[in-house]
């Protein structure tokens, strides 16, 4: 399938995480809606509510299941508002699944829910995990240990924090200043708290120096994703306002990660978000676009392309126009 395909015609889902389990493609999107909220540089228009969880047992027939809404902002007890990217990992017979929101004082935590399914639905611990800040939580199972990639500027709110601890006020390094940095910590064995205070992953240039922030084609934004190919780690992530999916690669889920290229050139609409999964010997990119709802940035749409590597284990770019 090299031509993208949308997956959800009927409904608007966008930031997808992918995942096999039990012999299935499982799908966990964020869930757009029409809340009337005005477009702003916070992404307060991106007010979503709920989730629902898709399956498919063969990408290349398009047949996809839906199996619902398995959590809602109104189950979670320290809920304020906005149920970003989300993520859901496998261990112990037990299903977790991660979700950014903002809590009642509009600071984004990252909450934990538990199912016994992959489809859900799922039931929220009563608080988010402690120490946790900013959105986009991408875990990544390693032998028996789970990373919990997040992290995400401007409305993601990485900005106010330095070193785990939340600024008076948020500080944007510029120009030649160090890019903020994407995060990484393990997760304890009850899979609820982060084992280890989370850690700066290096995204770094051909000359080994780590990405500046006013370098904005290169620098990390938002939308952390993991996948390991031929040995290596590949940790990919939105530019946000340059609109690309890059990656980086390295030697072990800690980094640093060389910046290598372009995954997506930018798609229609302003956010783009990414899951790279292996599935029946083939590799996907699962990512959004709003050609759907004519360019409407806050109504986004599932796609689901082929990704190819060249022989020396590049991505091969995918055009996000066509
Ligand atoms: O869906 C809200 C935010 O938009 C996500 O958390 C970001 O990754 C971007 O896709």
């Amino acid at each position: 399938m090299k031509v993208p395909r949308y997956l959800v015609p009927n409904d608007y889902m966008a930031d997808p995480s992918v995942h096999v389990f039990n012999g299935k493609l499982f799908i966990y999107p964020s869930h757009d809606w029409e809340s009337g909220i005005p477009e702003n540089d916070n992404g307060d228009h991106f007010n979503m509510k709920d989730y629902h969880v898709y399956s498919m047992d063969n990408v290349e027939n398009g047949n996809i299941t839906d199996h619902g809404v398995v959590l809602r902002t109104e189950d979670i007890p320290w809920a304020g508002r906005q149920l970003w990217d989300c993520d859901v990992a496998y261990r112990n017979r037990k299903y977790y699944m991660y979700f950014p929101l903002k809590d009642k004082n509009d600071i984004f935590r990252i909450g934990v829910a538990i199912s016994d399914k992959p489809e859900g639905p799922f039931v929220p611990n009563p608080d988010p995990i402690k120490g946790s800040y900013s959105i986009d939580p991408a875990v990544w199972k390693e032998n028996d240990e789970y990373y919990m990639y997040f992290g995400g500027i401007w409305g993601g709110q990485l900005q106010r924090y330095r070193n785990n601890k939340a600024l008076e006020s948020a500080i944007f390094p510029e120009g030649d200043e160090l890019a903020l940095c994407p995060k990484v910590a393990r997760l304890q064995e009850n899979m609820f708290e982060f084992a280890e205070e989370p850690r700066d992953i290096f995204i770094l240039d051909e000359n080994g120096i780590p990405l500046k922030a006013g370098d904005t084609e290169r620098r990390f934004f938002e939308a952390s994703w993991m996948h390991k190919y031929q040995e290596k780690y590949y940790f990919s992530y939105s530019t946000g306002d340059t609109h690309l999916i890059c990656y980086a690669i390295g030697d072990n889920p800690y980094g640093p990660f060389t910046y290598q290229g372009v995954i997506l050139t930018p798609v229609v609409g302003w956010t783009t978000h990414h899951a790279i999964v292996e599935f029946n010997k083939k590799w996907y990119l699962f990512h959004h676009d709003c050609v759907p709802s004519e360019g409407k940035t806050w109504l986004r749409s599932l796609k689901v392309v082929e990704l190819e590597y060249e022989e020396n284990g590049k991505i091969k770019t995918i055009e996000g126009r066509i």
